[in-house]
Parts: C-alpha cells; structure tokens; sequence
C-alpha cells in the first residue's frame, strides 16, 4: 500500500504522544496533516506523495546549505566508515571548537552537548555555579530548550499550544525563574532592585526566535549588560537560533555587546546533533573534570555529527559575502509578502536578521510577547495552509522564524512570492 501523509500521521498516532517526536511538528496551531518527509534536496523538501516544497524551515535552522549538501554528507559518510563513536577525545572536536572560536572570539573555551536544550541548562548550572547564586532571569517568549527550570513563559512550542509554563515542572523550581519583559529593561531593572544579589544570570535569545523574529534593541542589551555587571550577575546569549545564522558571528553581529556565555546548536552540527556553550576560561573552567560544576554526555562531541559541523562552518567561513546575499533573499522573500498583503489590504509585519526572516499578520511592528500575542495567528494558520498547498513549506506556528540557505533560489524566492500572491 503507498502510504500518504494522513495514513501515515494516523499510524504515527498509535506510536507516539501526537504523532510526533516534537510538538511543533504536528501542525495542531496551524491545522491540516503535516507532510512526512521522504527525502530533501537543496532547497526543496519532498514528502512520501512525492510533492515538492520549497524548504523555509530547514530542520529549524540547522540546514544552511540546504539538504544533502555534498561536502557535508561526503565528510559524514568518510568519518562514520572508521566508527559511529568512541566517548573518546578526537581531533574532530580540537577542530569544530577552534572553528568556532575563531568566530566568536570573545570566548576562550567550550563544552560540546547534543542538544540545544542540554547546552543552555548547562550554562544555567555553570552560571549557578560560578556565582553560587540560584536565580535565573529569562523573558516572556524566549525559549531555550525544554529543561524544568526554562519552562516558564517559554515561547516556541510551548507558546504554540499556549502552555508556556509546562505542567510537571515543580513549582519550587518555578521561583527560582525570575520573568521578565522583552525589550524592556525597567522590567529587569525591578527584578535587580529587589533581588540582584541573588540573580546568578541573564539568559535570553538576543535574537528572538521563538516568539516569531523580533531582535533585541541595542540599548535594551547595552542595558542587561550594565545590570549583569553592577550586580555580579552573568550574562547568557542563547544563540542556539541565530549562531552563525543571523550573521557568521550571529547576533554578535548585530550588538557590541558582549555575553559571558553563549550557547549554540543547530547551525554548528549541519543537520546533526550538536549543540556547545562557550566562555572565558575562569567561567567554563568550573566546568568537571577541572571544575565543580557536574556535566558530562555519551555522545558529545561525536565524531560523525562534529565531522558535519566542520564541513558546515568551513563552507560557510570560505564563501565570501554570503550572509549578504542570504540576507538580501530575505528582505526580497518579505517583501514580496509584504507587497501581497498590501494588495489584499492585509497587514502585516516583517523582520530580517541575516539568513533569518519572520512575519506577523499585525498593524503595528512587534517587539515583545504581548505584541507577538496579538497578532494574528488565525490568519496565519489560514496563510500556512495555503502556502503549503501551493508547496511552500513555512514554519507551522507563528511563534517560529523562517529560513533562507544557500540552496534557496532566486527562482525560489519569486515562487513563494507568487504564492503568497494567490493565497486567499
Ligand atoms: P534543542 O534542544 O531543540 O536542540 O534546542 C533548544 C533550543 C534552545 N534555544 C533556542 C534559541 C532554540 O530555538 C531551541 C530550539 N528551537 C526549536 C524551534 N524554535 C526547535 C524545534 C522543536 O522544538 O521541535
């Protein structure tokens, strides 16, 4: 029997909690079946029907030089053939982490996880423990993995199904997550006046990603920052979303602010499971073996996924200006959107960050959770719905940011554009 999506989302049903292995994939925000995935070929995206969609979610993120890029699946395929992994030191670690550093040069060192989750719970533990504070301070709508002590107005998925706080996370772990305002530092600043000596971090996405796209303005970080260091407190950029995506030195690109730790993922394993922190050495030293601060993984730093980082972030730091050009498709991608909307007399918000782009259906522009809250998001169920039925594959919630790679073509871009021009 050929399975079709339905048939195989029903199966899937009968095997997993909503048919998947993460919620957002189950399109329940946006309705509709969603497509299982038979295989991806640059920019494209083609489901077990054998329809083709244009890919703008990219695995969310990961995939910047679009599916099966060759140098990548060449370097995984030569390395898996001397073993799958070791628990082990190899060379291949030595050389993601320097590739790494060699952008991000306001770390010293860094720790490799699997898992963008695993990576920001760490730096919590390590900021706790290099302060020997225990409150943290995140932001309505920011996500950072699904560790308990981030679940607390989280955006993503969990501001998908509206549960931004999860269920099973103990409240006496709740508290110890102080909540604050994006983009607004006198939210902060009460946080601080009433609690600063306890505040062990700031964590947040100085890019957000997750609540749809909408940066962080300049004074806003330049103002976490003065707080951070008048009260002894670290500060922790989330680039797991924008790392060598909103530039090749992500957000750090777009701020003169500087964080103490940074997380990353998705972009630095090429489509495979990796995800680090990195710090300045009397930070991250704290870190066991050296330090005190417990973490470890079975698979961290495996040869064959820090074998497809390598051949990512080589390709990316060899080709010259391409930020700008993956930027310039995604102003041209919005803006044809934009130009849509209007013609149907339909507002509609935009945001570019480097090879990241988001829109909200929404009259004013959208700097924060609450803004993001009252957009639209009927209308861009309907408008995700649509799109993919004229095959254009959009990130199945509002609160979710788009993709341009590599493989995305000009001739992509005027489709989806076309697209979204004939959509109801
Ligand atoms: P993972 O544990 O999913 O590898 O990374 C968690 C994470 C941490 N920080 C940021 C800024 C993130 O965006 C993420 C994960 N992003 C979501 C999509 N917005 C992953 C997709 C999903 O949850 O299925």
């Amino acid at each position: 029997m050929t399975l079709n999506n339905q048939a195989a989302f029903d199966a899937a049903q009968k095997l997993f909690a909503g048919g998947v292995n993460s919620p957002v994939r189950a399109f329940k925000s946006v309705g509709g079946t969603p497509p299982f995935i038979d295989r991806g070929e640059g920019g494209y995206l083609y489901d077990i029907e054998g329809k083709r969609y244009i890919d703008f979610v990219q695995s969310w993120g990961p995939l910047i030089l679009g599916h099966a890029n060759q140098s990548v699946i060449d370097a995984v395929v030569r390395t898996a053939k001397k073993g799958l992994s070791f628990g082990a030191p190899t060379l291949l670690e030595s050389e993601l982490a320097e590739l790494i550093l060699s952008i991000y040069d306001c770390l010293d060192k860094l720790r490799f996880v699997s898992t963008g989750t695993e990576a920001v719970m760490t730096a919590l533990r390590l900021a706790r423990g290099a302060t020997g504070r225990d409150l943290i301070v995140k932001f309505r709508g920011c996500y950072h993995g699904h560790s308990d002590s981030l679940l607390v107005e989280a955006g993503s998925g969990a501001a998908t199904f509206g549960a931004p706080s999860s269920l099973g996370v103990p409240s006496d772990f709740a508290k110890l997550t102080l909540v604050a305002e994006y983009n607004d530092l006198a939210s902060v600043q009460k946080l601080f006046d009433e609690r600063g000596g306890a505040i062990a971090c700031v964590v947040i996405e100085p890019i957000a990603g997750n609540m749809g796209l909408v940066p962080a303005d300049e004074p806003f970080l330049q103002g976490l920052r003065a707080l951070c260091d008048r009260h002894g407190a670290l500060l922790i950029f989330d680039e797991v979303m924008s790392g060598f995506r909103a530039a090749l030195n992500g957000a750090l690109g777009w701020t003169r602010v500087r964080p103490d730790i940074v997380t990353f993922g998705k972009v630095i394993g090429g489509g495979m499971s990796v995800a680090a922190l990195g710090a300045k050495r009397e930070i991250i030293d704290n870190l066991s073996p050296i330090g005190k601060v417990y973490q470890a993984g079975t698979l961290s730093g495996n040869p064959v996924a820090m074998a497809a980082g390598v051949a990512t972030l080589r390709t990316l730091i060899d080709t010259p200006n391409i930020y700008d050009t993956l930027g310039a498709r995604a102003q041209r991608l919005v803006g044809g959107f934009a130009a849509a909307a209007r013609e149907k007399n339909i507002a509609l918000q935009t945001a570019v960050r480097g090879s990241m782009f988001g829109f909200f259906f929404s009259g004013k522009p959208v700097r924060d959770f609450d803004g993001a809250l009252a957009s639209d998001a009927a209308r861009f169920a309907a408008f995700h719905g649509a799109m993919l039925k004229r095959g254009v594959y959009l990130a199945p919630s509002q609160f979710e940011t788009g993709f341009i790679s590599t493989q995305t073509s000009e001739a992509m871009i005027d489709e989806a554009i076309a697209a979204a021009r004939s959509a109801p």
